[in-house]
């Protein structure tokens, strides 16, 4: 199912669970008791209407038992948002900062990054502010969000327990770029988060530790993300939105790929002969932009499996014309 990297995400699925629970009974309830009325009390089968003044035990039993329904969904959904806005006393502090059309991240000791990264069993309160509009912050894999308001600092408090890489959102729209804001956050181990905050290690150790260690990465990139290393792909492509020597492979989101064929330029749909295409014949296509260095053809250096895998791995997470 979804990817759950907190404990928060794991409590608020069971609320969405319980309050649907209750909605989907309901709804049968509902339904079955109007069907039987409908035949039961048609006009064939009582030709002369009887007049009811009204039934005090019944009122009270329809007021009482939504209304203790509606109670249960309100104080358990209350107690697990607690979680979110409850500080803990070993919380690290990153400030959020949103801007048209990137997230910025400072850390305590004046680290800043574009990409997120965090300990994993450490609560961490986001502090969260925006440059110009509203914008959100959002990781559905943490099942949070929060709105960035100009001029005020909102805030929420998660608690990281899953290494992994996964997606950060802006889920208020905000311009023109909007679909576009949206980076990744690593978690990484303590002791591996301690060394990167110290300058130790740099980003690139996180990306890859995350990569080699993590059960999440399976859901989220398919468990064939480490091929990418293994065959250099990411010396060139980056999994995130950094443009390197080729273009990043979330870059293939954009629908189109502009193109120079045999010295015309021309526009192609991204798809799977598009990727494969680009894999094994990369001068056949050259891509608008990265004309100075060329890619190194995989043909024979890679198996038809291996392939497959890649190409299954852009499609699934990155290509955006699904047939
Ligand atoms: C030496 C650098 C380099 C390596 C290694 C490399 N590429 Fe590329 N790749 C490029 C460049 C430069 C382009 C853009 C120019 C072109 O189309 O040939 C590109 C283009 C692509 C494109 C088209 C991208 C788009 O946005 O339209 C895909 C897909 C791609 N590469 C996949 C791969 C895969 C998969 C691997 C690993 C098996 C790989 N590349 C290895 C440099 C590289
Ligand atoms: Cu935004």
């Amino acid at each position: 199912m979804f990817v759950s990297a907190s404990n928060y995400a794991k409590n608020v699925d069971s609320v969405m669970l319980y309050i649907i629970g209750i909605s989907v009974a309901l709804l049968l309830i509902i339904t079955f008791a109007m069907i039987i009325f409908v035949i039961r009390y048609n006009r064939k089968k009582n030709p002369i209407a009887s007049q009811i003044e009204g039934n005090k035990t019944l009122e009270v039993v329809w007021i009482i038992i939504p209304v203790a329904l509606v109670l249960t969904m309100f104080f358990y959904s209350f107690s697990v948002y607690k979680e979110s806005r409850v500080v803990p006393p070993n919380a690290m502090n990153v400030k959020v900062e949103a801007k048209m059309w990137a997230w910025k991240f400072y850390y305590d000791n004046g680290k800043v990054t574009d990409t997120l990264f965090l300990p994993a069993g450490r609560p961490v309160k986001f502090n969260i502010v925006s440059q110009d509009v509203n914008h959100s912050f959002y990781i559905p894999a943490f099942r949070i969000k929060e709105d960035a308001v100009p001029g005020r600092e909102n805030y929420m408090v998660v608690k990281p327990e899953q290494i992994g890489a996964f997606d950060i959102a802006c889920a208020e729209y905000c311009g023109l770029n909007h679909s576009l804001m949206y980076t990744r956050v690593y978690v990484v181990p303590e002791k591996e988060f301690a060394q990167w905050l110290n300058g130790e290690v740099d980003d690139d150790y996180l990306r890859k530790y995350v990569a080699s260690h993590s059960e999440g990465y399976k859901d989220y990139l398919s468990g064939s993300y480490a091929i990418l290393f293994a065959k250099g792909c990411v010396q060139c492509h980056n999994i995130d939105e950094r443009k390197g020597i080729g273009p990043s492979f979330p870059e293939l989101r954009r629908q189109f790929a502009r193109v120079n064929v045999g010295g015309k330029d021309t526009t192609v749909v991204i798809d799977k002969e598009y990727l494969r295409e680009s894999i094994l014949y990369p001068e056949t296509m050259i891509v608008k932009g990265y004309e100075k260095q060329a890619m190194p053809s995989m043909l024979n250096k890679i198996k038809d499996e291996e392939l497959e895998l890649i190409v299954d791995l852009l499609y699934s997470n990155f290509v955006k014309n699904k047939q």
